[in-house]
């Protein structure tokens, strides 16, 4: 049999957004606009639009786990990330299928609250994240609030962020990138990759954005899937993100989406 495969492929692991502005929805759309073929195995589903989460529907694990094993019976990804878990038992099975099929390239954003303070996952299930799929990951994508409860160490200013990479990076990654420091008039990414820290800085965008955590990962995961190295991934995360921030959308009545 000859293989004709030519796109890269990235999976995406995550919870349905409705309204697309973040979930698997953003995270397919993002994979695209760099040119990998996107598939994606849901793990929860939402009620939610452009206001906000109201509701939290879980598929049964047995039938998360079927999804992911026919998957990738046939479709071998390049790069694969995590957004919205909320169950104990989905962690397990994500760590089990990633040690059981040796996948490389796993991203982790462990996604905790959305924009408007919902909770996405069940409560103290971070630790979850930290322990179970933290050591698998190349890269782990927290937002400042992710990182200060990952890492008990309370952010206030540039100084903690670079504190908290460092612990998170004893947890097992690759590499940590802290993102959106939502620290004084500038945001500031940081990369830690063990031996050297990359800060990059933006200026702060007026308004409230939906999905930007959603879409910064994904342009990682597909930038590993490209080929691209750590720093590189992270640069261009940073790049595309902002600029899909700069020309975002009111698509509904309530926060902008990412132009993607
Ligand atoms: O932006 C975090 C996020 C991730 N995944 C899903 C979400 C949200 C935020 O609301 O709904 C499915």
């Amino acid at each position: 049999m000859t293989n004709n495969k030519s796109s890269k492929i990235a999976l995406t692991i995550a919870g349905s957004d409705p309204s697309g502005g973040a979930g698997f929805q953003a995270d397919l759309r993002a994979f695209k606009s760099l040119g990998v073929y996107g598939v994606c195995v849901p793990t929860v589903l939402t009620a939610q639009n452009t206001g906000g989460v109201h509701d939290v529907q879980e598929l049964t694990a047995g039938f998360f786990s079927k999804q992911i094993d026919v998957l990738l019976q046939d479709i071998r990804p390049d790069a694969v990330k995590t957004g919205m878990i909320y169950t104990l038992d989905f962690i397990r099975i994500i760590a089990d299928k990633f040690r059981g099929e040796s996948l490389s390239n796993l991203v982790i954003d462990p996604v905790a609250v959305s924009s408007t303070g919902v909770l996405l996952m069940e409560e103290g299930l971070l630790d979850a994240v930290r322990q179970h799929l933290f050591p698998l990951s190349k890269i782990i994508t927290p937002n400042i609030y992710e990182a200060s409860v990952l890492s008990g160490i309370d952010i206030k200013s540039e100084k903690e962020v670079k504190e908290a990479a460092v612990k998170l990076k004893g947890y097992g990654p690759d590499a940590v990138i802290i993102t959106g420091g939502h620290l004084e008039s500038k945001a500031v990414d940081l990369l830690f990759d063990g031996s050297e820290f990359l800060s990059l800085e933006n200026d702060k965008l007026e308004g409230e954005f939906h999905g930007t955590g959603c879409v910064f990962s994904s342009v990682v995961t597909a930038s590993l899937a490209l080929g691209y190295d750590l720093k590189e991934a992270f640069v261009k995360a940073n790049d595309f993100t902002f600029n899909a921030m700069k020309n975002a959308e009111s698509v509904g009545k309530g926060m902008k989406v990412l132009n993607i």
